[in-house]
């Protein structure tokens, strides 16, 4: 009986291709070889797809810097898959060949930040393609990248969230001294500083603490730069709580919960915490069984609210009144064995290699189409 192929696919056009490189290298050295063939397919920071060697070595950070799919491609024999989310001509003048490059896969692990990777579109190629994938799916995958529709989603299964308002694109174009306004009213009524950030991005950039009006529009014609779409949110004060949902035969369970501490003006992070997620977090969180129990609860409440699969980590603010308030979710969060969301699962009895096997199973048990 042949093994199950797995395609890990990493890399990408996102400012964050070199954080998704170096995670791909904890996934190859970490899944199960005795179980499954491994395929590893980059895509370089200028949208082609390209085998790479099998060298988890060779995708570490070196001098500082950030590794590249352009250091591990394969130059003899590499197979480009016409396959190019950026590049119209390639994705429309050669789709048949997409099924056929991929078909000889049995399940793709995506790791590929932002746009393009996490945002859903990825995940619909794959459903196109006929290939089973590791995670979330097409809508999942996007309510999950446009925090606007995140929050309208919880709120719909009643789920708390902080309030916030948004400023859609044709609303600033025609009238921004309108929106403007309607923020300053916000403000009023919540209090500063307002968060002002892109509806939808993946990493933190473009977000703005405002403490004054005079710096309100500056901060949305940066958000603006990132997404059109900005999104104006109230400043929680509270512990900040994260906990794993993981799908196993049975349903998605949830982790310990975990707590990030407070940013300090003199805190250092390394390189590698600063860009992998950060080990700073304490696992398990300093709460009480009730709060523990609590946000279990709703985590997994998340996870099905918003139609997860295999996994997702959720982030909540528990607030001075005893309150949870979700923040986000996060359906490919920060994935080295190092990261919050792993290390989760580590304090709750699975292993690192234990959790790439449960999520590639999970895959391996759907097929694609309706699900
Ligand atoms: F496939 C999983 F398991 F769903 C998955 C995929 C990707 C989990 C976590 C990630 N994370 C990443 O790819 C990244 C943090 C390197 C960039 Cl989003």
């Amino acid at each position: 009986l042949r093994k199950p192929r797995v395609a890990v696919v990493f890399g990408g056009r996102s400012s964050e291709h070199g954080v998704s490189v170096v995670t791909a290298a904890s996934v190859l050295r970490a899944i199960d070889r005795s179980k499954y063939d491994v395929l590893p397919i980059g895509i370089t920071a200028d949208g082609r797809w390209a085998l790479t060697a099998d060298e988890p070595d060779r995708m570490g950070i070196t001098d500082r810097k950030m590794p590249s799919v352009e250091q591990v491609r394969d130059h003899e024999g590499a197979v480009v898959l016409p396959v190019d989310p950026g590049n119209r001509e390639v994705v429309y003048s050669e789709p048949g060949s997409v099924p056929k490059a991929l078909g000889e896969v049995d399940v793709v692990f995506p790791m590929l930040h932002g746009p393009y990777g996490e945002d859903g579109t990825l995940q619909g190629l794959l459903e196109l393609s006929g290939v089973p994938y590791v995670g979330s799916g097409v809508l999942s995958s996007a309510v999950g990248m446009d925090k606007e529709y995140m929050k309208r989603v919880f709120t719909s299964f009643g789920l708390p969230v902080g309030p916030y308002t948004v400023i859609r694109p044709r609303e600033w174009e025609k009238d921004p001294s309108a929106a403007h306004a309607r923020v300053v009213g916000f403000a009023a009524d919540h209090g500063w500083p307002v968060f002002v950030k892109p509806a939808r991005a993946g990493s933190s950039m473009g977000i703005t603490k405002v403490d004054r009006v005079e710096d309100l529009d500056e901060a949305i014609e940066q958000a603006r730069r990132h997404d059109p779409k900005v999104l104006i949110e109230a400043l929680l004060r509270g512990r900040e709580i994260e906990c794993g949902v993981l799908e196993f035969e049975d349903g998605p369970r949830a982790s310990v919960p975990a707590e990030i501490p407070p940013v300090t003006a003199h805190d250092f992070y390394d390189f590698e915490a600063k860009y992998i997620d950060s080990a700073e977090g304490l696992v398990p969180a300093p709460l009480t069984p009730e709060q523990t129990a609590r946000v279990q609860e709703l985590a997994v409440q998340a996870f099905d609210a918003a139609s997860c699969e295999g996994l997702v980590r959720a982030d909540f603010f528990l607030l001075d009144s005893g309150e949870f308030v979700i923040n986000e979710i996060n359906t490919m969060p920060g994935f080295t064995p190092i990261s919050m969301y792993p290390r989760m699962w580590q304090e709750s009895g699975v292993s690192y290699p234990e959790l790439i096997d449960l999520l590639v199973r999970a895959a391996l048990r759907r097929s694609t189409g309706l699900r």
